[in-house]
Protein backbone atom coordinates (compact mmCIF):
# COMPACT_ATOMS: atom_id res chain seq x y z
CA UNK A 1 0.00 0.00 0.00
CA UNK A 2 1.31 3.35 -1.00
CA UNK A 3 0.68 5.64 1.93
CA UNK A 4 1.67 9.55 1.54
CA UNK A 5 5.01 11.19 3.13
CA UNK A 6 2.99 12.91 6.04
CA UNK A 7 1.22 9.82 7.22
CA UNK A 8 4.16 7.76 7.19
CA UNK A 9 5.50 10.49 9.65
CA UNK A 10 2.30 11.02 11.44
CA UNK A 11 2.32 7.43 12.02
CA UNK A 12 5.55 7.89 14.08
CA UNK A 13 4.17 11.06 16.47
CA UNK A 14 3.86 9.88 20.13
CA UNK A 15 0.91 11.32 21.27
CA UNK A 16 1.39 13.24 24.33
CA UNK A 17 -0.35 12.11 27.69
CA UNK A 18 -1.88 14.54 30.39
CA UNK A 19 0.78 14.33 33.00
CA UNK A 20 -0.46 11.54 35.83
CA UNK A 21 -0.82 9.01 32.73
CA UNK A 22 2.84 9.34 32.00
CA UNK A 23 4.43 7.14 34.77
CA UNK A 24 3.18 3.84 33.65
CA UNK A 25 0.18 2.07 34.04
CA UNK A 26 1.82 0.88 37.57
CA UNK A 27 1.66 4.33 39.08
CA UNK A 28 -1.87 5.12 38.04
CA UNK A 29 -3.95 5.83 41.16
CA UNK A 30 -7.18 6.49 41.52
CA UNK A 31 -9.09 9.20 43.33
CA UNK A 32 -12.59 9.49 44.24
CA UNK A 33 -14.21 12.68 44.09
CA UNK A 34 -17.80 13.83 45.69
CA UNK A 35 -21.46 11.62 44.28
CA UNK A 36 -23.20 13.18 41.40
CA UNK A 37 -26.17 14.17 40.80
CA UNK A 38 -27.93 14.64 37.28
CA UNK A 39 -27.97 18.04 35.52
CA UNK A 40 -32.09 18.11 36.21
CA UNK A 41 -34.77 16.24 36.89
CA UNK A 42 -32.92 14.17 39.46
CA UNK A 43 -35.45 12.15 41.08
CA UNK A 44 -36.60 10.73 37.23
CA UNK A 45 -33.26 10.00 36.37
CA UNK A 46 -32.37 8.24 39.72
CA UNK A 47 -35.89 6.18 38.84
CA UNK A 48 -34.40 5.25 35.86
CA UNK A 49 -30.71 4.55 37.24
CA UNK A 50 -31.20 2.62 40.35
CA UNK A 51 -27.72 1.12 39.66
CA UNK A 52 -25.87 4.10 37.99
CA UNK A 53 -27.01 7.01 39.48
CA UNK A 54 -25.32 9.01 41.63
CA UNK A 55 -21.99 7.91 41.75
CA UNK A 56 -18.79 9.46 42.25
CA UNK A 57 -16.72 11.98 40.02
CA UNK A 58 -13.17 10.38 39.82
CA UNK A 59 -9.74 11.81 38.66
CA UNK A 60 -6.64 9.61 38.16
CA UNK A 61 -3.31 10.37 40.17
CA UNK A 62 0.40 9.57 40.23
CA UNK A 63 0.59 6.96 42.71
CA UNK A 64 0.08 3.43 43.27
CA UNK A 65 -2.43 1.21 40.88
CA UNK A 66 -4.50 -0.56 43.10
CA UNK A 67 -6.50 -1.91 40.74
CA UNK A 68 -7.29 -5.95 40.49
CA UNK A 69 -5.79 -7.98 38.49
CA UNK A 70 -8.30 -9.39 36.04
CA UNK A 71 -8.12 -10.32 32.38
CA UNK A 72 -10.02 -7.60 30.31
CA UNK A 73 -11.48 -8.47 26.96
CA UNK A 74 -12.93 -5.31 25.80
CA UNK A 75 -14.97 -4.32 22.67
CA UNK A 76 -14.90 -0.74 21.08
CA UNK A 77 -17.68 0.41 18.65
CA UNK A 78 -17.27 3.48 16.57
CA UNK A 79 -20.78 5.70 16.64
CA UNK A 80 -22.10 8.26 14.15
CA UNK A 81 -20.25 10.59 11.94
CA UNK A 82 -16.62 10.59 11.71
CA UNK A 83 -14.23 13.11 13.37
CA UNK A 84 -10.55 13.31 13.62
CA UNK A 85 -8.97 11.46 16.06
CA UNK A 86 -11.29 9.03 16.51
CA UNK A 87 -8.32 6.29 15.82
CA UNK A 88 -6.24 7.55 18.36
CA UNK A 89 -9.17 6.83 20.91
CA UNK A 90 -8.71 3.21 19.43
CA UNK A 91 -4.69 3.58 19.78
CA UNK A 92 -5.28 4.49 23.52
CA UNK A 93 -7.21 2.05 24.78
CA UNK A 94 -5.26 -0.49 23.24
CA UNK A 95 -2.02 0.64 24.36
CA UNK A 96 -3.53 0.97 28.31
CA UNK A 97 -4.82 -2.33 27.72
CA UNK A 98 -1.96 -4.23 26.49
CA UNK A 99 0.32 -2.44 28.90
CA UNK A 100 -1.82 -3.54 31.89
CA UNK A 101 -1.46 -6.88 30.54
CA UNK A 102 -0.47 -8.40 27.14
CA UNK A 103 -3.04 -11.25 27.07
CA UNK A 104 -6.13 -9.28 27.44
CA UNK A 105 -8.75 -8.41 24.47
CA UNK A 106 -9.25 -5.58 22.45
CA UNK A 107 -12.09 -6.34 19.77
CA UNK A 108 -13.57 -3.85 17.17
CA UNK A 109 -16.79 -4.17 16.43
CA UNK A 110 -17.59 -3.10 12.73
CA UNK A 111 -19.41 -0.68 10.93
CA UNK A 112 -20.94 1.20 14.34
CA UNK A 113 -23.31 0.05 16.81
CA UNK A 114 -24.95 -2.48 14.43
CA UNK A 115 -21.34 -4.72 14.19
CA UNK A 116 -22.45 -5.50 17.99
CA UNK A 117 -25.68 -6.55 17.37
CA UNK A 118 -24.39 -8.88 14.25
CA UNK A 119 -21.28 -9.76 16.38
CA UNK A 120 -19.18 -8.65 13.40
CA UNK A 121 -15.86 -7.86 14.84
CA UNK A 122 -11.86 -7.65 14.15
CA UNK A 123 -9.38 -8.47 16.81
CA UNK A 124 -7.09 -6.09 17.25
CA UNK A 125 -2.93 -6.49 17.05
CA UNK A 126 -0.10 -4.30 16.66
CA UNK A 127 0.70 -5.25 12.96
CA UNK A 128 -2.82 -3.86 12.39
CA UNK A 129 -3.70 -1.25 14.71
CA UNK A 130 -0.15 0.42 13.63
CA UNK A 131 -1.37 1.43 10.60
CA UNK A 132 -3.79 3.73 11.90
CA UNK A 133 -2.16 5.76 14.34
CA UNK A 134 -2.80 9.45 14.41
CA UNK A 135 -4.37 9.27 10.71
CA UNK A 136 -8.41 10.60 10.46
CA UNK A 137 -11.13 8.82 9.85
CA UNK A 138 -13.07 5.57 11.26
CA UNK A 139 -11.91 2.98 8.29
CA UNK A 140 -9.96 1.01 11.37
CA UNK A 141 -13.35 -0.68 12.12
CA UNK A 142 -15.59 2.01 10.71
CA UNK A 143 -18.90 3.91 11.67
CA UNK A 144 -22.66 3.40 11.66
CA UNK A 145 -25.64 5.67 12.74
CA UNK A 146 -27.80 2.22 14.43
CA UNK A 147 -28.83 3.64 17.50
CA UNK A 148 -28.37 1.07 20.92
CA UNK A 149 -31.74 2.12 22.56
CA UNK A 150 -34.44 -1.48 22.93
CA UNK A 151 -34.45 -4.23 25.41
CA UNK A 152 -33.83 -6.59 22.42
CA UNK A 153 -31.04 -5.25 21.36
CA UNK A 154 -29.87 -4.98 24.82
CA UNK A 155 -30.29 -8.82 25.79
CA UNK A 156 -28.39 -9.75 22.11
CA UNK A 157 -25.64 -7.23 23.26
CA UNK A 158 -25.74 -9.18 26.19
CA UNK A 159 -25.72 -12.57 24.74
CA UNK A 160 -22.48 -11.13 22.42
CA UNK A 161 -20.52 -10.33 25.39
CA UNK A 162 -21.08 -13.15 26.81
CA UNK A 163 -19.97 -15.58 23.94
CA UNK A 164 -16.68 -13.20 23.80
CA UNK A 165 -16.36 -13.28 27.55
CA UNK A 166 -16.17 -9.51 26.99
CA UNK A 167 -15.86 -7.72 30.33
CA UNK A 168 -16.75 -3.91 28.96
CA UNK A 169 -17.48 -1.97 26.40
CA UNK A 170 -16.37 1.41 25.03
CA UNK A 171 -18.63 3.77 22.92
CA UNK A 172 -17.24 6.55 20.96
CA UNK A 173 -19.83 8.59 19.99
CA UNK A 174 -21.95 12.37 20.33
CA UNK A 175 -24.61 12.91 23.14
CA UNK A 176 -27.19 10.28 21.74
CA UNK A 177 -24.67 7.40 21.08
CA UNK A 178 -23.33 8.15 24.87
CA UNK A 179 -27.15 8.62 26.26
CA UNK A 180 -27.99 5.45 24.86
CA UNK A 181 -23.80 4.14 26.68
CA UNK A 182 -25.64 5.02 30.16
CA UNK A 183 -29.06 3.12 29.35
CA UNK A 184 -26.91 0.10 28.54
CA UNK A 185 -24.96 0.42 31.57
CA UNK A 186 -27.60 0.53 33.52
CA UNK A 187 -28.85 -2.35 31.69
CA UNK A 188 -25.96 -4.23 32.50
CA UNK A 189 -25.98 -3.82 35.78
CA UNK A 190 -29.39 -4.44 36.35
CA UNK A 191 -28.85 -8.09 34.89
CA UNK A 192 -25.88 -8.42 36.95
CA UNK A 193 -23.71 -9.22 33.11
CA UNK A 194 -20.77 -7.69 34.77
CA UNK A 195 -20.12 -5.99 31.73
CA UNK A 196 -18.90 -2.52 31.76
CA UNK A 197 -19.73 0.40 29.45
CA UNK A 198 -17.53 3.71 29.02
CA UNK A 199 -18.14 6.18 26.95
CA UNK A 200 -16.00 8.87 24.89
CA UNK A 201 -17.46 12.50 23.75
CA UNK A 202 -16.44 12.51 20.17
CA UNK A 203 -18.86 14.97 17.34
CA UNK A 204 -17.20 18.14 15.19
CA UNK A 205 -19.97 19.50 16.06
CA UNK A 206 -18.72 20.23 19.04
CA UNK A 207 -22.45 20.25 21.06
CA UNK A 208 -21.71 17.39 23.64
CA UNK A 209 -20.26 19.93 26.30
CA UNK A 210 -21.18 20.69 29.69
CA UNK A 211 -19.33 21.33 33.23
CA UNK A 212 -17.23 18.63 32.88
CA UNK A 213 -16.82 17.58 29.41
CA UNK A 214 -14.79 21.03 27.33
CA UNK A 215 -15.33 19.71 24.15
CA UNK A 216 -16.08 16.95 21.98
CA UNK A 217 -12.88 15.80 20.17
CA UNK A 218 -12.76 16.15 15.95
CA UNK A 219 -14.16 19.73 16.61
CA UNK A 220 -10.63 21.23 16.79
CA UNK A 221 -9.37 19.27 13.47
CA UNK A 222 -12.54 20.08 11.41
CA UNK A 223 -12.69 23.69 12.33
CA UNK A 224 -9.32 24.39 11.81
CA UNK A 225 -9.65 22.51 8.09
CA UNK A 226 -12.95 24.76 7.21
CA UNK A 227 -11.17 27.86 8.60
CA UNK A 228 -8.01 27.13 6.30
CA UNK A 229 -10.15 26.59 3.24
CA UNK A 230 -12.55 30.08 4.81
CA UNK A 231 -9.02 32.04 5.08
CA UNK A 232 -7.90 31.04 1.17
CA UNK A 233 -11.18 31.81 -0.23
CA UNK A 234 -11.18 35.28 2.14
CA UNK A 235 -7.57 36.01 0.00
CA UNK A 236 -8.78 34.93 -2.89
CA UNK A 237 -11.82 37.16 -2.35
CA UNK A 238 -9.55 40.14 -1.24
CA UNK A 239 -7.28 39.69 -4.36
CA UNK A 240 -10.19 39.43 -6.96
CA UNK A 241 -12.30 41.51 -5.18
CA UNK A 242 -15.76 40.58 -7.30
CA UNK A 243 -17.25 38.16 -5.41
CA UNK A 244 -19.63 37.89 -2.57
CA UNK A 245 -18.68 33.68 -1.13
CA UNK A 246 -21.80 32.22 0.80
CA UNK A 247 -19.58 29.54 2.97
CA UNK A 248 -22.14 27.26 4.51
CA UNK A 249 -20.38 24.98 7.55
CA UNK A 250 -21.33 21.59 8.83
CA UNK A 251 -23.01 21.61 12.34
CA UNK A 252 -26.21 19.53 12.05
CA UNK A 253 -27.70 21.78 14.39
CA UNK A 254 -25.92 24.25 17.15
CA UNK A 255 -23.30 26.60 15.25
CA UNK A 256 -19.96 26.08 17.35
CA UNK A 257 -18.40 25.13 14.31
CA UNK A 258 -19.83 28.90 12.72
CA UNK A 259 -18.52 30.20 15.28
CA UNK A 260 -15.14 28.92 15.56
CA UNK A 261 -14.92 29.62 12.02
CA UNK A 262 -15.97 33.30 12.34
CA UNK A 263 -13.49 34.20 15.47
CA UNK A 264 -10.49 31.80 13.39
CA UNK A 265 -11.31 33.81 10.12
CA UNK A 266 -13.09 37.27 10.61
CA UNK A 267 -15.44 36.93 8.28
CA UNK A 268 -18.12 40.10 6.61
CA UNK A 269 -21.29 37.79 7.87
CA UNK A 270 -21.67 34.86 9.63
CA UNK A 271 -25.36 33.75 10.93
CA UNK A 272 -25.33 31.90 14.16
CA UNK A 273 -28.68 29.88 14.44
CA UNK A 274 -29.38 30.25 18.34
CA UNK A 275 -29.62 33.72 17.52
CA UNK A 276 -31.69 33.83 14.95
CA UNK A 277 -34.29 31.80 16.80
CA UNK A 278 -33.50 33.95 20.49
CA UNK A 279 -34.67 36.88 17.92
CA UNK A 280 -37.27 34.97 15.57
CA UNK A 281 -35.68 35.97 12.48
CA UNK A 282 -37.70 35.84 9.93
CA UNK A 283 -36.01 34.68 6.45
CA UNK A 284 -36.32 38.09 5.07
CA UNK A 285 -34.73 39.52 7.78
CA UNK A 286 -31.89 37.46 7.50
CA UNK A 287 -31.40 38.53 4.14
CA UNK A 288 -31.85 41.98 5.02
CA UNK A 289 -29.28 42.14 7.31
CA UNK A 290 -26.75 40.62 4.65
CA UNK A 291 -27.80 43.01 2.50
CA UNK A 292 -27.36 45.72 4.74
CA UNK A 293 -23.48 44.64 5.30
CA UNK A 294 -23.12 44.14 1.41
CA UNK A 295 -24.54 48.09 0.78
CA UNK A 296 -22.68 49.11 3.23
CA UNK A 297 -19.14 47.50 1.66
CA UNK A 298 -20.46 48.81 -2.14
CA UNK A 299 -20.79 52.08 0.24
CA UNK A 300 -16.58 52.19 0.41
CA UNK A 301 -16.11 50.55 -3.32
CA UNK A 302 -15.69 46.89 -1.65
CA UNK A 303 -18.33 44.57 -3.84
CA UNK A 304 -16.70 41.55 -2.52
CA UNK A 305 -17.42 39.79 0.69
CA UNK A 306 -17.32 36.55 2.46
CA UNK A 307 -20.36 35.31 4.77
CA UNK A 308 -20.29 32.06 6.59
CA UNK A 309 -23.72 29.91 7.38
CA UNK A 310 -23.93 27.32 9.95
CA UNK A 311 -25.29 24.37 7.98
CA UNK A 312 -28.35 23.61 10.55
CA UNK A 313 -29.87 27.43 10.46
CA UNK A 314 -33.11 27.37 8.88
CA UNK A 315 -34.63 24.96 11.19
CA UNK A 316 -33.95 27.70 13.76
CA UNK A 317 -36.28 30.14 11.96
CA UNK A 318 -39.63 30.17 13.41
CA UNK A 319 -41.23 30.38 10.57
CA UNK A 320 -39.47 28.47 8.14
CA UNK A 321 -39.70 25.16 10.66
CA UNK A 322 -43.92 25.69 10.78
CA UNK A 323 -43.41 25.76 6.95
CA UNK A 324 -41.34 22.31 7.06
CA UNK A 325 -44.03 20.46 9.53
CA UNK A 326 -46.40 21.95 7.45
CA UNK A 327 -44.94 20.66 3.97
CA UNK A 328 -45.14 17.28 6.38
CA UNK A 329 -48.03 17.22 6.69
CA UNK A 330 -49.17 17.42 3.87
CA UNK A 331 -47.27 15.29 2.06
CA UNK A 332 -48.05 12.17 4.61
CA UNK A 333 -49.85 8.91 3.53
CA UNK A 334 -51.29 8.76 0.37
CA UNK A 335 -50.82 12.50 -0.66
CA UNK A 336 -47.31 11.70 -1.05
CA UNK A 337 -48.64 9.35 -4.36
CA UNK A 338 -51.35 11.87 -5.28
CA UNK A 339 -48.60 14.62 -4.92
CA UNK A 340 -46.16 12.76 -6.87
CA UNK A 341 -48.40 12.20 -10.17
CA UNK A 342 -48.64 15.31 -11.04
CA UNK A 343 -47.01 16.27 -14.30
CA UNK A 344 -45.70 19.58 -14.21
CA UNK A 345 -44.19 21.98 -11.56
CA UNK A 346 -47.32 24.59 -12.42
CA UNK A 347 -49.22 21.28 -11.09
CA UNK A 348 -47.47 20.77 -7.98
CA UNK A 349 -47.52 24.69 -6.88
CA UNK A 350 -51.08 24.73 -7.19
CA UNK A 351 -51.66 21.28 -4.93
CA UNK A 352 -49.02 23.25 -2.39
CA UNK A 353 -51.02 26.54 -2.66
CA UNK A 354 -53.78 24.76 -1.84
CA UNK A 355 -52.82 22.81 1.02
CA UNK A 356 -50.05 25.16 2.98
CA UNK A 357 -51.83 28.10 4.94
CA UNK A 358 -51.94 31.53 3.70
CA UNK A 359 -48.69 32.26 6.28
CA UNK A 360 -46.53 29.15 5.28
CA UNK A 361 -47.63 29.98 1.51
CA UNK A 362 -46.27 33.58 2.01
CA UNK A 363 -42.83 32.05 3.10
CA UNK A 364 -43.01 29.42 0.64
CA UNK A 365 -43.45 32.03 -1.91
CA UNK A 366 -40.46 33.79 -1.24
CA UNK A 367 -38.27 31.07 -1.96
CA UNK A 368 -36.26 30.49 -5.33
CA UNK A 369 -37.82 27.85 -7.25
CA UNK A 370 -34.54 25.23 -6.95
CA UNK A 371 -34.83 25.28 -2.84
CA UNK A 372 -38.94 25.14 -3.29
CA UNK A 373 -38.46 22.25 -5.23
CA UNK A 374 -35.65 20.89 -3.46
CA UNK A 375 -38.31 21.15 0.24
CA UNK A 376 -40.83 18.48 -2.40
CA UNK A 377 -38.61 16.38 -4.11
CA UNK A 378 -35.55 15.57 -1.36
CA UNK A 379 -37.50 13.57 1.31
CA UNK A 380 -36.20 11.00 3.61
CA UNK A 381 -37.72 7.12 4.19
CA UNK A 382 -40.47 8.89 6.51
CA UNK A 383 -41.20 11.21 3.70
CA UNK A 384 -40.23 13.98 5.31
CA UNK A 385 -38.30 16.74 4.17
CA UNK A 386 -34.38 16.46 4.32
CA UNK A 387 -33.77 19.78 5.65
CA UNK A 388 -29.75 19.69 5.73
CA UNK A 389 -30.11 18.66 2.34
CA UNK A 390 -31.38 22.43 1.61
CA UNK A 391 -28.38 24.58 0.06
CA UNK A 392 -28.91 27.45 2.26
CA UNK A 393 -25.52 29.76 1.25
CA UNK A 394 -27.72 29.38 -2.13
CA UNK A 395 -30.65 30.38 -0.66
CA UNK A 396 -29.90 33.17 1.72
CA UNK A 397 -27.69 34.73 -1.65
CA UNK A 398 -30.52 34.72 -3.87
CA UNK A 399 -32.77 36.19 -1.53
CA UNK A 400 -30.12 38.79 -0.63
CA UNK A 401 -30.07 39.37 -4.83
CA UNK A 402 -33.58 39.68 -4.73
CA UNK A 403 -32.89 42.30 -1.88
CA UNK A 404 -30.31 44.19 -3.64
CA UNK A 405 -32.49 44.76 -7.14
CA UNK A 406 -34.99 45.93 -4.86
CA UNK A 407 -32.84 48.33 -3.62
CA UNK A 408 -31.31 49.32 -6.69
CA UNK A 409 -34.72 49.97 -8.09
CA UNK A 410 -35.16 52.08 -5.42
CA UNK A 411 -31.96 53.91 -6.39
CA UNK A 412 -30.19 53.44 -2.63
CA UNK A 413 -28.14 50.90 -4.11
CA UNK A 414 -25.49 51.30 -6.82
CA UNK A 415 -22.93 48.32 -5.99
CA UNK A 416 -22.53 45.06 -8.00
CA UNK A 417 -23.39 41.93 -6.44
CA UNK A 418 -21.94 38.62 -7.72
CA UNK A 419 -22.29 35.29 -5.62
CA UNK A 420 -20.05 31.90 -5.18
CA UNK A 421 -21.62 29.06 -3.15
CA UNK A 422 -19.61 26.59 -1.18
CA UNK A 423 -19.98 24.00 1.59
CA UNK A 424 -17.37 22.54 3.78
CA UNK A 425 -18.51 19.58 5.72
CA UNK A 426 -16.92 16.10 4.78
CA UNK A 427 -14.03 18.28 3.80
CA UNK A 428 -13.16 18.61 7.62
CA UNK A 429 -14.44 15.00 9.14
CA UNK A 430 -11.69 12.61 8.16
CA UNK A 431 -8.57 15.04 8.26
CA UNK A 432 -5.39 14.49 9.90
CA UNK A 433 -6.08 15.13 13.37
CA UNK A 434 -4.40 17.93 14.69
CA UNK A 435 -1.87 17.44 17.36
CA UNK A 436 -4.44 18.88 20.05
CA UNK A 437 -6.79 16.09 18.81
CA UNK A 438 -4.43 13.31 18.28
CA UNK A 439 -3.32 13.87 21.88
CA UNK A 440 -6.74 14.51 23.43
CA UNK A 441 -7.98 11.34 21.65
CA UNK A 442 -5.53 9.26 22.54
CA UNK A 443 -5.56 10.39 26.28
CA UNK A 444 -9.57 9.53 25.89
CA UNK A 445 -8.79 6.21 25.22
CA UNK A 446 -5.81 5.22 27.37
CA UNK A 447 -8.04 7.05 30.42
CA UNK A 448 -11.21 5.02 29.19
CA UNK A 449 -8.99 1.68 29.76
CA UNK A 450 -7.88 2.83 33.19
CA UNK A 451 -11.89 3.58 33.88
CA UNK A 452 -12.67 0.03 33.00
CA UNK A 453 -9.47 -1.70 34.78
CA UNK A 454 -10.62 0.31 37.64
CA UNK A 455 -14.50 -0.97 37.35
CA UNK A 456 -15.79 1.79 36.43
CA UNK A 457 -19.47 1.54 34.63
CA UNK A 458 -21.63 4.10 33.11
CA UNK A 459 -18.65 6.56 33.07
CA UNK A 460 -17.46 9.37 30.14
CA UNK A 461 -13.46 9.29 29.92
CA UNK A 462 -12.92 12.81 30.75
CA UNK A 463 -10.04 15.03 29.96
CA UNK A 464 -9.72 18.12 31.26
CA UNK A 465 -8.01 21.32 30.99
CA UNK A 466 -7.50 21.36 27.96
CA UNK A 467 -6.54 25.12 27.12
CA UNK A 468 -3.22 24.30 28.92
CA UNK A 469 -0.07 21.95 27.50
CA UNK A 470 -0.91 18.83 28.00
CA UNK A 471 1.39 17.88 30.69
CA UNK A 472 -1.05 19.87 32.73
CA UNK A 473 -4.64 18.15 31.58
CA UNK A 474 -6.57 15.92 34.10
CA UNK A 475 -7.83 12.61 33.58
CA UNK A 476 -10.71 10.70 34.79
CA UNK A 477 -14.42 9.83 34.90
CA UNK A 478 -17.52 11.17 34.92
CA UNK A 479 -21.01 9.33 35.73
CA UNK A 480 -22.78 9.96 32.44
CA UNK A 481 -26.06 10.45 34.34
CA UNK A 482 -24.66 13.55 35.64
CA UNK A 483 -25.16 15.31 32.81
CA UNK A 484 -28.72 14.02 32.22
CA UNK A 485 -32.05 15.63 32.03
CA UNK A 486 -35.63 14.84 30.82
CA UNK A 487 -36.27 16.11 27.28
CA UNK A 488 -39.28 15.54 25.33
CA UNK A 489 -38.67 13.15 22.50
CA UNK A 490 -41.06 11.82 19.76
CA UNK A 491 -43.46 12.00 22.12
CA UNK A 492 -42.18 10.42 24.90
CA UNK A 493 -39.89 11.69 28.00
CA UNK A 494 -36.48 10.45 27.48
CA UNK A 495 -33.65 11.15 29.68
CA UNK A 496 -30.98 12.75 27.34
CA UNK A 497 -27.42 14.30 27.84
CA UNK A 498 -28.45 17.91 26.86
CA UNK A 499 -26.91 18.98 23.59
CA UNK A 500 -24.81 22.33 24.30
CA UNK A 501 -26.04 24.65 21.59
CA UNK A 502 -23.89 28.17 21.20
CA UNK A 503 -24.74 30.15 24.65
CA UNK A 504 -25.23 34.00 23.15
CA UNK A 505 -24.48 35.03 26.99
CA UNK A 506 -21.21 32.87 26.49
CA UNK A 507 -17.80 34.24 26.11
CA UNK A 508 -16.92 33.22 22.47
CA UNK A 509 -20.42 34.71 21.14
CA UNK A 510 -19.95 37.90 22.72
CA UNK A 511 -16.52 38.11 21.82
CA UNK A 512 -17.63 37.66 18.18
CA UNK A 513 -20.80 40.11 19.01
CA UNK A 514 -18.58 42.92 20.07
CA UNK A 515 -16.43 42.65 16.52
CA UNK A 516 -18.49 41.62 14.17
CA UNK A 517 -19.84 45.17 12.80
CA UNK A 518 -16.33 45.92 12.38
CA UNK A 519 -15.85 43.07 10.38
CA UNK A 520 -18.76 43.69 8.39
CA UNK A 521 -17.80 46.71 6.63
CA UNK A 522 -13.92 46.69 6.75
CA UNK A 523 -11.64 43.78 4.99
CA UNK A 524 -10.58 42.30 8.57
CA UNK A 525 -10.43 38.68 7.40
CA UNK A 526 -7.40 36.76 8.74
CA UNK A 527 -5.76 33.63 7.16
CA UNK A 528 -5.01 30.59 9.39
CA UNK A 529 -3.39 28.46 7.11
CA UNK A 530 -3.17 24.77 7.19
CA UNK A 531 -3.12 22.67 10.06
CA UNK A 532 0.89 22.47 10.96
CA UNK A 533 1.79 19.31 12.93
CA UNK A 534 5.36 19.77 13.09
CA UNK A 535 6.97 23.37 14.68
CA UNK A 536 6.84 25.91 17.05
CA UNK A 537 4.08 24.75 20.19
CA UNK A 538 2.58 27.97 19.77
CA UNK A 539 1.70 26.82 16.04
CA UNK A 540 1.14 23.59 16.60
CA UNK A 541 -0.54 22.79 20.13
CA UNK A 542 -3.15 25.55 19.88
CA UNK A 543 -6.76 24.41 21.12
CA UNK A 544 -9.57 26.68 19.67
CA UNK A 545 -10.76 29.85 20.09
CA UNK A 546 -13.74 29.06 21.33
CA UNK A 547 -12.07 27.07 24.29
CA UNK A 548 -9.48 29.73 24.70
CA UNK A 549 -12.39 32.31 25.24
CA UNK A 550 -14.51 30.23 27.41
CA UNK A 551 -11.20 29.44 29.60
CA UNK A 552 -10.67 33.20 29.63
CA UNK A 553 -7.67 33.50 27.90
CA UNK A 554 -6.68 36.18 25.29
CA UNK A 555 -5.91 35.57 21.53
P1 LIG B 1 -22.27 13.17 14.68
O1 LIG B 1 -23.12 14.04 15.52
O2 LIG B 1 -22.73 11.78 14.59
O3 LIG B 1 -20.83 13.27 15.10
O4 LIG B 1 -22.27 13.71 13.18
C1 LIG B 1 -22.24 15.04 12.90
C2 LIG B 1 -22.32 15.36 11.43
O5 LIG B 1 -21.03 15.44 10.85
C3 LIG B 1 -23.08 16.66 11.21
O6 LIG B 1 -22.21 17.77 11.28
C4 LIG B 1 -23.71 16.46 9.88
O7 LIG B 1 -24.89 17.20 9.77
C5 LIG B 1 -23.99 15.00 9.84
O8 LIG B 1 -23.06 14.39 10.71
C6 LIG B 1 -23.89 14.39 8.47
O9 LIG B 1 -24.21 13.05 8.55
P2 LIG B 1 -23.94 11.99 7.40
O10 LIG B 1 -22.54 11.54 7.55
O11 LIG B 1 -24.90 10.90 7.74
O12 LIG B 1 -24.16 12.66 6.09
Amino acid sequence: MVISPLQKERLKYAPKLPGMLRNGIAEISVQEGAPTQSAADQEKIQALFPNTYGKNEITFVKGQNTSPAKKQVVGVILSGGQAPGGHNVVCGLYDALKATNSENVLYGFKGGPSGLLEDNYLIFDDEYIDQFRNTGGFDIIGSGRTKLETEEQFAVAAEVAKKHGITAIVIIGGDDSNTNAAVLAEYFAAHNTGVQVIGCPKTIDGDLKNDDIECSFGFDTACKTYSELIGNIERDCNSSKKYWHFIKVMGRSASHVALECALETQPNVCLISEEVAEKKMSLSQIADYIADAVEKRAAKGLNFGVVVIPEGVVEFVPEFSVLIQEINELLAGSNADAFNQLGTWAEKYAFIEKGLTKESMAVFAILPEAIQQQLFLERDPHGNVQVSLIESEKLFSAMVKAKLDARKAAGTYTGKFSAQHHFFGYEGRCAFPSNFDADYCYSLGYNAFMLIQYGYNGYLSKVANLSKPAEEWTAGGMPITKMMNMERRHGEDKPVIKKALVELDGKPFQYFEAHRETWAVETAFTYPGAIQYYGPAEVCDLTTKTLALEKGMEF
